[in-house]
């Protein structure tokens, strides 16, 4: 039997021996913003991230996360982020255009077939590229997390083929390529930030917008939407961004667990998004949606005429973050 002192002796020691392991962390409480709802599968992510945080810290670093723009739209966090006032964002890649034109590349339609394509892309050096560009801007990526293949969704009348997109008034992201394409298909296209879509489907002001089908639920935009074509126009990723000008006061240790709980939170998220796209598709007919899916003859269609779109933007994008997707996608389809 240990003696009372001994036991204490050796719990003190223990909790000494374990304060070193947490000293380089600081307290830190992480702001981290998104346009989302939490029963988004990136609610699953930065529950994951949170988690490893806990672990490998001692709990001494934290997110604190805003969901459903509760904190503001996702390029105005993105300025936060390089202006230092705000540590992370999960944001679109195409309202960021602005910022890297670069980007604008995952905006050009049609451009990835399957879930498989993109990975390969964003998981390798196309990603690494990517990720040098918006850190010249003052932004540290941390993952690549997934959106989807984005869908449109409207209350006027049902989409099926490239005639009926005409005198739709959709809501695009704020990039120039969404616009460009959305108008060349024939709708009255009008950029809008996330937050103010579901008010503006509401009241009418727009009768459309394009997401996939997991944001279109859990942002509940079928509550003011009756026709969801499948078209798959665009992978859109979500980027898990963090300031640069915050991101050099971290230890490198901080650095490194933040990463770890980003990829961590990727691989979680990625699968919960796949395992709830055709979940979500088959909820949102139940809950009342018309659902017209595009036959292959028709995307087609759809791709030959916004093919000017690539013409148009790729000048603006500049050939090299261009080509090197191309040359991902081309490896990515065995070629
Ligand atoms: C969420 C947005 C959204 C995006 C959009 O913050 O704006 O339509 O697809 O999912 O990033």
């Amino acid at each position: 039997m240990l003696k009372r002192r001994t036991l204490v002796t050796l719990v003190a020691g223990a909790l000494l021996a374990a304060a070193p392991a947490f000293a380089q962390f600081q307290e830190r409480t992480i702001k981290f913003t998104n346009g989302v709802n939490e029963d988004h599968p990136v609610g699953v992510g930065v529950k994951k991230m949170q988690e490893v945080l806990a672990a490998k810290t001692g709990g001494k670093m934290k997110i604190n996360a805003f969901w459903g723009g509760a904190a503001g739209n996702d390029l105005q966090a993105t300025q936060a982020l390089r202006a230092g006032t705000q540590e992370m964002v999960c944001t679109s890649s195409s309202p960021l255009v602005g910022i890297v034109k670069e980007l604008g590349v995952f905006d050009l339609p049609f451009l990835f077939a399957n879930e498989k394509e993109a990975d390969a892309v964003l998981d390798g050096p196309a990603g690494v590229y990517f990720n040098k560009k918006l850190e010249e801007a003052g932004l540290v990526n941390l993952a690549y997390w997934e959106n989807g293949f984005r869908n449109l969704t409207n209350s006027k009348k049902p989409v099926a083929k490239v005639e009926d997109f005409d005198g739709i008034k959709l809501r695009v992201m704020q990039n120039n390529i969404f616009l460009d394409t959305f108008r060349t298909l024939g709708t009255n296209a009008v950029p809008m930030a996330f937050p103010e879509v579901f008010t503006a489907l509401e009241t009418k002001t727009i009768d459309g917008q394009e997401n996939p089908f997991v944001t279109i639920e859990t942002s509940k935009f079928n509550e003011v939407q009756k026709y969801l074509s499948v078209t798959r126009h665009a992978y859109t990723p979500f980027l898990i961004l963090y300031s640069k000008k915050l991101w050099d006061g971290l230890s490198p240790q901080e650095q490194a667990v933040l990463r770890e709980a980003a990829i961590e939170g990727q691989k979680v998220q990625r699968v919960a998004n796949r395992q709830l796209n055709e979940k979500s598709l088959a909820s949102l007919r139940s809950k009342g949606m018309q659902v017209n899916e595009i036959t292959p003859a028709e995307q087609r269609r759809m791709f030959d005429k916004v093919k000017p779109v690539y013409d148009k933007n790729v000048p603006t994008i500049g050939s090299e973050p261009v080509n090197i997707v191309l040359d991902a996608l081309k490896k990515a389809r065995g070629g």
